[in-house]
């Protein structure tokens, strides 16, 4: 057990790191780490129980709810408005923003947006899914929170993390020093410190994307692919195609073994399938703190004007080269004007 560190003593011993934090932003992410274990708990059992399958019910995106994305829904949300620190939560599963008005909130400062539990399609099959929140700090203490609070750009985050449920459990989180992965030990019931200061490898050789919409992804991605389909010694070449369908897994594998994800735009989802303000900005805001790179094949993500809360966007993410090599391909087949690409760095 020596040197074991919780993410509850991880958290406390950073918050030195935040100029006006008087331990609000630690407690919101301490109840971010319950709900997590409590939904850990279920996701482990889930073919135990009747808690698989679909809840019968349907979320704004039109998509099937399934039981357990409902119950990870409820879980955050009730740790969230338990907690006190948080006034708004604005989730994939709810059409609108959620207020938390209860008394302990009052005063609240900050805003979560969450994806409760991302991949869930993948539930049943027992693939890794995961939980991906974005946390903001109210605009305007002296004005009710609102929407507004929520529509914030990227760059306005104070912090962001996603929780993988597969082999192992990990909470993984940035609050712009560095990203941190902790490990559940379920024998303690604790999350612990296993990969510190994380860092995404500058390139790699695995690429990840649904290849079945081929026919429809711009003419850029087409030529990105068969550019990593080519045999080429020098670049690694060809890499490997990897695609769990499960963006927290696909992204956690690319995060700690280099590699790019790439969701553009398709026939189905001509903005691209991703959201903007729960998915997008929350793994933007981590893999840069990674040192990796996240644009939708020609601007930062993280800058991106954000106008409604289940924005889609495009996304090219992952180690800087690959996503460079790939908004090189963008430019060139878009004829895109944008200049400050770097030289293409095969
Ligand atoms: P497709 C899961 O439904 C999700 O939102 C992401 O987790 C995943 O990366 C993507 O959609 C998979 O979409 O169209 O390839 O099945």
């Amino acid at each position: 057990m020596f040197g074991l560190k919780t993410l509850g003593q991880f958290i406390i011993e950073k918050q030195s790191d935040f100029p006006y934090a008087k331990g609000e932003l630690s407690r919101l992410l301490r109840d971010i780490g319950i709900a997590a274990k409590i939904v850990n708990r279920e996701v482990n059992k889930a073919g135990l129980m009747d808690i698989l399958g679909k809840a019968g019910s349907t979320n704004i995106q039109g998509e099937q709810q399934q039981k357990l994305d409902v119950y990870a829904n409820d879980q955050f949300i009730s740790a969230l408005s338990s907690g006190g620190e948080c006034c708004i939560v604005a989730s994939e599963e709810n059409d609108e923003i959620i207020r938390i008005d209860s008394a302990v909130s009052k005063g609240a400062k900050y805003i979560v947006a969450i994806d409760p539990l991302d991949g869930s399609s993948n539930i049943d099959v027992n693939v890794p899914i995961g939980t991906i929140f974005s946390i903001y700090r109210r605009k305007n203490l002296e004005v009710p929170a609102s929407l507004a609070d929520v529509l914030q750009n990227g760059t306005e985050q104070v912090a962001a993390g996603y929780i993988i449920y597969g082999s192992s459990t990990m909470l993984v989180y940035t609050t712009g020093k560095g990203v941190n992965g902790f490990t559940l030990d379920p024998s303690i019931g604790e999350f612990c410190l296993s990969h510190p200061d994380m860092k995404t490898p500058e390139t790699g050789t695995i690429y990840s994307i649904n290849e079945g919409n081929y026919v429809h992804f711009p003419q850029g991605v087409k030529k990105y692919i068969k550019y990593c389909q080519v045999e080429d010694k020098q670049t690694q070449r060809p890499y490997t195609s990897r695609y769990i369908g499960s963006m927290v897994a696909d992204l956690h594998r690319n995060l700690l073994k280099g590699g790019i994800f790439i969701y553009p735009a398709t026939a189905s989802a001509p903005n691209g399938k991703l959201r903007l303000v729960y998915e997008c900005n929350p793994m933007a805001f981590i893999i840069e703190q990674a040192g990796g790179k996240a644009t939708n094949g020609e601007s930062r993500i993280l800058e991106l004007q954000v106008t409604e809360l289940h924005q889609r966007s495009q996304i090219f993410i992952g180690s800087r080269c690959m996503v460079e090599t790939a908004e090189r391909f963008m430019l060139e087949a878009g004829k895109l004007s944008f200049a400050d690409i770097p030289a293409l760095t095969i």
